[in-house]
């Protein structure tokens, strides 16, 4: 707490008036990231500069998660997804399913992972997975 004295001139009477700096602001001191840590929880205490006139309350912020992550494909190596096939698959066979994965998913239910072929038009996905 700080305390400012003035001076201030009212119809001919001086007052000394005293300015009593009553709020804290708490700032972000780092990289928030809610896939390492979603929560914080600390003590904020005010004090008059008397030892025994401490209060304090307990702080709790939650950080919300922002969809700041690319999804990962758990099936690929460097990037490649190599299967074999029989070339007497007849249409519509099953070859693979792809499994991916996201960090932002961790604390999201709903958290959807679409794929699509961007290439060729002889094979075909049927349906999106959901992390
Ligand atoms: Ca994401
Ligand atoms: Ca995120």
């Amino acid at each position: 707490m700080a305390i400012i004295k003035d001076s201030l001139l009212n119809n001919g009477i001086n007052y000394v008036c005293k300015y009593y700096f009553t709020a804290g602001t708490i700032h972000v001191g780092g990289d928030l990231n809610t896939e390492d840590v979603a929560q914080y929880s600390f003590q904020v205490c005010a004090s008059d500069g008397n030892t025994s006139h401490t209060v304090c309350a307990n702080v709790s912020i939650d950080v919300i998660d922002v969809n700041d992550n690319k999804p990962r494909i758990l099936d690929a190596v460097n990037g490649e997804i190599s299967i074999h096939v029989y070339e007497n698959n007849k249409k519509g066979t099953s070859l693979i399913n792809i499994t991916a994965t996201d960090d932002d998913c961790r604390t999201k239910e709903g958290c959807e992972i679409s794929f699509r072929l961007l290439t060729g038009n002889l094979f075909y996905i049927l349906y999106f997975m959901y992390c």
